[in-house]
């Protein structure tokens, strides 16, 4: 799926701004940004923690001379099953909250006048959406009648609203639906392979670097070579532009788009990017600002990616959903690898007892869904070079028998969909457990020892960690990333010796897993757990939120990024232990 973007026969408008806002049971509007979750804009506890249906509106204009055009409407994110109304008429219905999806609305639109836009939504979660979660009716003598809860499994705040831009964008009636494009290296060439979807048939392909035509094709598929190119790394990006002209007798479309040359494959113990061996130096993120809540805002992307590279990271983790389109093209203009992650997560109820993978939780509604979500990610995103991995799901049940079939099955399905990238599960079930780490190419591993368990024992880390981590190796002989380990951290809370919740205890923990990490070959990568601190739900366990940041919620540094700084700006990129 193309991003919208403006061209000589294109024209994108961006919705973005205050709509009209209310919630199923408000008669009255209010206003609303958009894109924001609704939860902390207004003063509304109701508002903050509402459970239901949403309505958004607007209106918006349509040139007269845009008759001749296709027009289409796209949202590029909400939460988390939408439906969208132009004039009334109902043009798309959606499921899931992280990805876009849009609709033709040629014949709906009144040209050279005002249209109305209206966008329904509900934040409920059910377990045939992911992420999945349930409502519950508490029926017991302490609640009220018809007391209500929405539960869900996973650790960050159910942010909800129109989370992305909303466009209006107009193609020519005959256009280039979609290009996919796979870059290989062979011997001193690029080779740039790609394959364009339109019911057009005349096609010319032009790449340059810098405004310099570097190889030019025709045709709807085609391979084109780029002598001595200058390939795309974590830490030293580098795009070229792709032109696609469509030339059809009075019909003419063209869309440009930037590209990197690079390869990555999993052999052995590596992970090589371009042939060279990677470690993965980052974060788990999540996308979460105060007062935004989950809305794009390229304030905090950009100052996200000032601080990755002041800090000397080179990835991260788009746990636990895919991120904006936006948050891709900035991975991929700095230099850094994304694992993009599947919002699967929460396919867990944290009790042995309750079986998860079953009829009525996750069952083949869910992995319907789950295959449809996979489809539709690798349709985004399978064009930007800094995404070198697809992650399935984060903790899942994967000790259940379920559970192995559920994700051969999505597996499977992902490579199909795209050969080119390696897939990964992120585990937190001990080695012996897991059903389904046989069937990815790496391991990426949570763990919290020191913190869930043997709280305050930062002497444990070394065994334990040590221990399992070479347990990992020797059943399945694949490369390791640790990619959650983390504490709790209240910024200006000290101890020394170190105590849980200190900013000295983050650091030696930090220091502790990271000692074990060097002495381990088939180690290619530590994420820590998270980036910045992030808003949760409500419970004894969290201050406030997730305070496991290595930034505040504010995006200011606790004493761990000055270690860490200085670690990951030492180690190179590319590296052979
Ligand atoms: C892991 C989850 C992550 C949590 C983290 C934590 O993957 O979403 O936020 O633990 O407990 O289980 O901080």
């Amino acid at each position: 799926m193309l991003y919208p973007k403006e061209s000589e026969t294109r024209e994108v408008k961006d919705l973005s701004g205050v709509w009209e806002f209310r919630t199923e049971i408000d008669k009255d509007y209010i206003l609303m940004p958009v894109p924001a979750s609704f939860n902390d804009v207004t003063q509304d506890i109701n508002l903050r923690d509402y459970i239901g249906k949403v309505f958004y509106k607007r209106s918006f204009f349509v040139p007269s001379y845009w008759r001749d055009k296709n027009i289409f409407v796209r949202i590029g994110a909400a939460t988390h099953s939408s439906e969208v109304y132009v004039n009334g008429v109902l043009v798309v219905k959606h499921k899931g909250g992280f990805l876009p999806f849009e609709a033709e609305i040629s014949d709906y639109v009144n040209y050279g006048k005002e249209n109305i836009l209206e966008i329904v939504l509900d934040n409920t979660l059910t377990w045939d959406i992911l992420p999945p979660g349930e409502l519950k009716t508490i029926e017991d003598n302490m609640h009220p009648k018809g007391y209500r809860i929405l539960n869900y499994y996973f650790d960050f705040y159910n942010y909800s609203g129109i989370h992305r831009p909303v466009m209006i964008y107009s193609t020519p009636k005959v256009y280039i639906k979609d290009i996919s494009i796979i870059t290989e290296i062979v011997n001193n060439f690029g080779i740039v392979k790609y394959s364009i979807e339109s019911e057009g048939k005349n096609f010319h392909v032009i790449l340059r670097d810098k405004g310099e035509i570097v190889a030019e094709s025709r045709g709807k598929d085609g391979v084109m070579e780029v002598r001595s190119p200058k390939l795309w790394e974590p830490g030293n990006s580098y795009l070229y532009n792709l032109e696609v002209r469509l030339l059809e007798k009075d019909n003419f479309d063209v869309y440009r788009m930037e590209i990197g040359i690079r390869t990555v494959k999993v052999e052995g113990k590596q992970f090589l990017i371009n042939e060279k061996p990677f470690y993965f130096k980052g974060f788990g993120k999540h996308e979460d600002a105060d007062i935004r809540g989950k809305g794009l805002d390229h304030v905090i992307n950009v100052k996200d990616f000032n601080l990755l590279k002041w800090i000397g990271a080179n990835s991260f983790r788009t746990s636990h959903y895919p991120y904006s389109e936006e948050i891709l093209f900035l991975a991929d203009k700095y230099g850094i690898a994304v694992i993009e992650e599947a919002p699967a997560v929460g396919l867990n109820l944290w009790n042995r007892d309750e079986k998860v993978f079953t009829k009525g939780r996750v069952d083949e509604k869910t992995l319907e869904h789950h295959l449809e979500v996979m489809r539709d990610l690798i349709y985004r995103d399978r064009n930007h070079p800094s995404v070198v991995m697809w992650s399935v799901a984060n903790e899942a049940a994967t000790y259940e028998d379920g559970a192995e079939e559920y994700f051969k099955k999505v597996i499977e399905e992902t490579r199909k969909l795209d050969p080119t990238r390696p897939i990964t599960i992120v585990e937190n079930v001990a080695p012996k457990e897991t059903k389904v780490s046989k069937y990815v190419d790496v391991i990426c591993v949570n763990r919290y020892y020191s913190w869930y368990t043997d709280c305050g024992d930062l002497s444990i880390i070394e065994y334990q960690l040590e221990k399992e981590l070479k347990e990992w190796f020797e059943i399945y002989k694949k490369p390791l990333i640790l990619s959650e380990f983390g504490a709790d951290t209240i910024s200006g809370f000290h101890s020394d010796p170190p105590l849980m919740f200190t900013e000295e205890y983050q650091q030696e923990m930090i220091k502790k897993f990271v000692e074990v990490l060097d002495k381990l070959d088939f180690v290619v990568g530590e994420h820590v757990w998270n980036f910045a601190d992030f808003m949760t739900k409500q419970h004894i366990t969290r201050v406030v939120g997730n305070r496991k940041g290595v930034f505040t919620r504010n995006r200011q540094p606790k004493m761990v990024a000055h270690f860490l700084r200085e670690r990951w700006n030492k180690m190179p990129n590319f590296w052979k232990k």
